[in-house]
C-alpha cells in the first residue's frame, strides 16, 4: 500500500469540505473522517468487514424507535458516552451517563411519593436528601426527574407488562431544599443484548450486566443540571459494570428503614449544584 498515497487521499476528501459548511459540524465530520481513515488503514480493513459493518448500522437502524436507541447503547458498550462525561465541563463528581432509557415524561409526585406503580416485588426503598448551591443554601424548588427498572430487569419502555411510567418520577424540593420518595431497591440487570449492542458484547466475549442503580436528573433555575446514577453497594456487579459507568463518588449503602411502615429501606444522598 502506498502510505503518502492514501494521506493524499484523506486530505482530499477533507478539503472537500465547502467553507460554508457550520464550523463545528465541519470540525466534527473532518475529524472523524480522518480518524476512521486511519483506522482503516491501521487495521487493513477489507470489503467485506467494511460491508457488514454497514450491515450492523442497518440491524440497529431497524431495531430502534422513539424507546429505544440501539446507537446511544452501542456507544455505551464502546465507553463513548462516559468519556463525553469525563470531558465534559458540566461534569463533576456527582454526574454520570444519560443511557438510552431516559423518557421526559415521567409524572410529577408529590414529596415522599412513590415511583411504584401497582404491586412491586421488589424492596421499596426510602429516598431523601437536600439539593444545595456551591454556598451550601437550600434549593427550592430544584427538580428530580427519577427513573429505574424493574426487578425484572426491563425499564418499562421495554415491557408491555409494565404501565407506560412505571419508575419514573418528577420531584421538587420544598423550602429547605428537601426531597424524599420511595423507588425499589434497584436490582442488577443485563443491558438489551438482542440487537447489535449483544453482536458486540458476544463478540468480544463481554457479559451484559449492569450494577443495580437509579437514575435521576437534578435541576433548578439558573444552575447546572446534573444527569447522574446512583448505585448500590452491596451488588456484585459494582466493579464489574459492562458500560465501565460508576463512580465511586455515586455508591451508597442501603441501610435498613427503622421506624417506617411505608419502606424497607432507607438512603440518603445530597447534591450540590453550580451556578449555571
Ligand atoms: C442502561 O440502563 C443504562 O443506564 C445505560 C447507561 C446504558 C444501557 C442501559
Ligand atoms: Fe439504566
Amino acid at each position: 500500500m502506498d502510505r503518502l498515497a492514501a494521506d493524499r487521499f484523506t486530505d482530499m476528501v477533507v478539503n472537500a469540505t465547502s467553507s460554508k459548511a457550520d464550523p463545528r459540524t465541519r470540525q466534527l465530520i473532518e475529524s472523524g473522517i480522518r480518524h476512521l481513515h486511519a483506522f482503516i488503514l491501521e487495521t487493513g480493513l477489507t470489503l467485506d468487514e467494511l460491508v457488514s459493518i454497514c450491515g450492523l448500522l442497518v440491524q440497529a437502524g431497524k431495531i430502534s424507535s422513539d424507546a429505544r436507541n440501539e446507537f446511544l447503547l452501542s456507544a455505551n458498550i464502546l465507553g463513548l458516552e462516559v468519556l463525553v462525561d469525563m470531558i465534559s465541563p458540566n461534569g463533576g463528581p456527582q454526574t454520570a451517563i444519560l443511557g438510552p432509557m431516559y423518557q421526559p415524561a415521567a409524572p410529577r409526585l408529590p414529596l415522599g411519593g412513590s415511583i411504584i406503580q401497582g404491586d412491586a416485588d421488589g424492596q421499596v426503598t426510602y429516598m431523601e436528601g437536600y439539593v444545595r448551591d456551591a454556598s451550601g443554601h437550600p434549593i427550592a424548588d430544584a427538580t428530580l426527574d427519577v427513573w429505574q427498572a424493574g426487578t425484572d430487569g426491563l425499564y418499562d419502555i421495554q415491557d408491555p407488562a409494565q404501565s407506560g411510567t412505571n419508575l419514573r418520577g418528577l420531584f421538587t424540593t420544598d423550602a429547605n431544599g428537601h426531597y424524599a420518595f420511595k423507588c425499589l431497591r434497584p436490582t442488577a440487570y443485563p443491558i438489551p443484548d438482542d440487537g447489535i449492542g449483544g453482536v458486540l458484547l458476544q463478540a468480544l466475549h463481554r457479559h451484559p450486566m449492569r450494577p443495580a442503580h437509579l437514575h435521576l436528573i437534578v435541576g433548578a433555575e439558573g444552575k447546572r443540571s446534573i444527569i447522574s446514577q446512583l448505585y448500590d453497594r452491596d451488588c456484585p456487579y459494582i466493579d464489574n459494570d459492562s458500560i465501565f459507568a460508576v463512580k465511586d463518588t455515586l455508591v451508597l449503602t442501603f441501610e435498613p428503614a427503622t421506624g417506617r411502615a411505608d419502606a424497607e429501606l432507607y438512603v440518603r444522598y445530597d447534591w450540590t449544584l453550580q451556578d449555571a
